[in-house]
C-alpha cells in the first residue's frame, strides 16, 4: 500500500535524523559556536542523566524525542538504561579486529 510505504520511509528518515544530533553531542570536542538554542537537539549524556547516576533511564531519555526513539538501539545489553559505554559503542564504528 502506498500509505504504508510512505510511513515506513518517514520512520527511517526520522531515525537517521534523530541519531545525528545525539551522536554529535557526544563527540569528543564540543561544537565551536553553537548556542544551546534548542534543548531538543543539543542533548548530552549529562543533560539527559538528570539524576546523575551515570546512565540514562527510559524516563530520562523521554526528555529528548530523538534519544527516546533510539533507546533500544543505544541500550545494547537491554537492561533498560543507556550507559556511557553503550553510547560510545553506538557512536563509534565497530572495532576493526586489531586485537591480535
Ligand atoms: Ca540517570
Ligand atoms: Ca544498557
Amino acid at each position: 500500500m502506498k500509505a504504508t510505504t510512505t510511513r515506513a520511509r518517514l520512520l527511517i528518515a526520522g531515525s537517521a535524523a534523530a541519531l545525528l544530533p545525539f551522536a554529535a553531542a557526544w563527540a569528543q570536542s564540543p561544537p565551536p559556536a553553537e548556542p544551546p538554542a534548542s534543548s531538543e537537539k543539543g542533548a548530552t549524556f549529562e543533560s539527559l542523566d538528570t539524576d546523575g547516576d551515570g546512565r540514562i533511564s527510559k524516563t530520562e531519555a523521554a526528555a529528548n524525542s530523538g534519544v527516546s526513539s533510539q533507546f533500544s538501539r543505544y541500550d545494547q545489553n537491554g537492561d533498560g538504561y543507556i550507559e556511557r559505554s553503550e553510547v560510545n559503542a553506538a557512536n563509534s564504528p565497530p572495532p576493526s579486529d586489531a586485537g591480535k
